[in-house]
């Protein structure tokens, strides 16, 4: 089932389309060849609100269909992400004194996430997945899970069965649910009265600036910025009071939510706010000018691509992440480029790519194929990939990047 709206998600007024990716498949619908004839397709749009600038998808598969027991995206694949989650374990000890006795909540906790250190130094704890196979290996770890979908009637099942949480966290989870009503009411209702909901997705301003169009796909139903997230917590009692910009996920707002008037709006709030309004997010022009930024970096992409194919050099893609199922469908590349995808999760090996078919395999099969050039498919993780073929694909081939623009790493086009 398709879940599309004319309308903000939000506020029910009118949006305006930014730019229209096509026909796309499930970004993390990695594919059996015999499955081939069921693949699934829907039509990758974005808008924003004219009226509170939420920056949306207008349609999006069922959540039913996106997140279930073949998830295929599993965050203890990166080490940079591990480190991440510990950092906002230890921000809550150091930051806030977390105490044994108060109640965490981690919404999309994935195959460990914040809650698994948490565990790790016995505080109390929960994590919601609804999607089997990762919540099973969470589960396997000794981390204390529900298998759910976030929700409002899965809120107050929260509270009635343990208590109110102290600290709800997220990442990159919140901006994966599509029905915020259910999720924000959910959300005031599980806090306790000072509690902080700590949330963070990738911000919709990196996005715009570093052309990352490809961060636009069916689980990111919601691009949020300070605004937007604002916007969305006034409707439901809630308050954004601090921020924090974070390079995971490529850039990254972690936004610190409370209770109307439970805590005072900080400096980095403030800045924020002031660079936001400054930008204008309900002006039309910086939207126009992403779209035809994403044109070029189609274009350039094709081209270079096209350029080294002719020169008869092999070409892979460095892993097989959500955010190149957008790159790779809107630009139409397959094999006649890219020869294989290489990617360190099994769940993804010797499966096919969504909609553009490239095989994927493991590490071993890249070691003894190891090709001219690499797309870096997760750019994100530039700093731990780079570093982990230093001695490695580094010393025989080149990256190829298209963030913030097309280029070859350390090469000028
Ligand atoms: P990576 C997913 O996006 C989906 P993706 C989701 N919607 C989201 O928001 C973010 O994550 C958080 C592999 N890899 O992080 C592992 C190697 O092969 O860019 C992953 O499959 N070798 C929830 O999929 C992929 O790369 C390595 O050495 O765009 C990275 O995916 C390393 C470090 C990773 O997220
Ligand atoms: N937090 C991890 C995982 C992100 S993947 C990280 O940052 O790496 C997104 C996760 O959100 C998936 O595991 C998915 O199953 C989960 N998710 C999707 N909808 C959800 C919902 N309604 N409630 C809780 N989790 C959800």
């Amino acid at each position: 089932m398709i879940l599309r709206t004319n309308n903000c998600r939000l506020c029910d007024q009118d949006i305006k389309s930014i730019i229209s990716f096509g026909k796309m498949p499930i970004a993390n619908g990695f594919i059996d060849k015999k499955d081939l004839d069921s693949e699934y397709f829907y039509n990758l749009e974005v808008a924003f609100c004219t009226n509170c600038s939420l920056f949306q998808l207008i349609e999006m598969p069922d959540p039913k269909i996106l997140f279930n027991q073949n998830y295929a995206y599993h965050s203890g694949q990166s080490k940079f992400m591990q480190s991440h989650f510990k950092d906002i374990a230890k921000m809550l000890i150091n930051k806030y004194n977390l105490k044994i006795n108060q109640f965490c909540v981690e919404i999309g906790n994935n195959d460990g996430g914040i809650v698994e250190y948490l565990n790790e130094l016995g505080y109390n704890h929960l994590g919601v997945d609804p999607s089997t196979n990762v919540y099973n290996i969470a589960k396997s770890k000794g981390i204390n899970v529900l298998n759910d979908y976030f929700s409002f009637d899965v809120a107050k099942k929260i509270s009635k069965d343990y208590k109110k949480a102290d600290f709800i966290l997220a990442a990159n989870a919140l901006s994966h649910i599509p029905d915020l009503q259910s999720v924000f009411s959910g959300i005031e209702n599980l806090l306790s009265d000072d509690g902080i909901f700590i949330t963070e997705d990738p911000y919709l301003i990196d996005i715009l600036k570093k052309i990352s169009y490809d961060q636009i796909y069916d689980e990111h139903v919601y691009i949020f910025s300070l605004t937007s997230m604002q916007n969305i917590c006034s409707k439901f009692g809630l308050e954004l009071f601090d921020v924090e910009h974070t390079n995971s996920a490529g850039g990254s707002l972690r936004c610190f939510i409370a209770k109307k008037g439970a805590y005072n709006k900080t400096n980095n709030y403030n800045f924020f706010f002031d660079y936001e309004n400054k930008l204008n997010l309900l002006n039309n022009k910086i939207y126009v000018d992403f779209n035809r930024s994403c044109k070029k970096s189609k274009e350039e992409l094709l081209k270079l691509l096209k350029s080294l194919t002719n020169k008869n050099k092999t070409i892979c893609g460095y892993s097989a992440s959500a955010k190149n199922t957008t790159i790779y469908n809107y630009c139409g590349i397959g094999t006649e480029y890219i020869k294989f995808l290489t990617d360190t999760t099994p769940i993804k090996q010797n499966k096919l790519s969504p909609g553009m078919h490239i095989p994927i395999y493991d590490y071993k099969y890249f070691n003894e194929n190891l090709p001219d050039y690499c797309f870096l498919g997760a750019w994100n993780l530039k700093e731990e990939i780079l570093n982990k073929e230093k001695n490695n694909f580094s010393t025989k081939g080149k990256w190829i990047s298209h963030v913030p623009h097309v280029h070859i790493l350390n090469d000028t086009l």
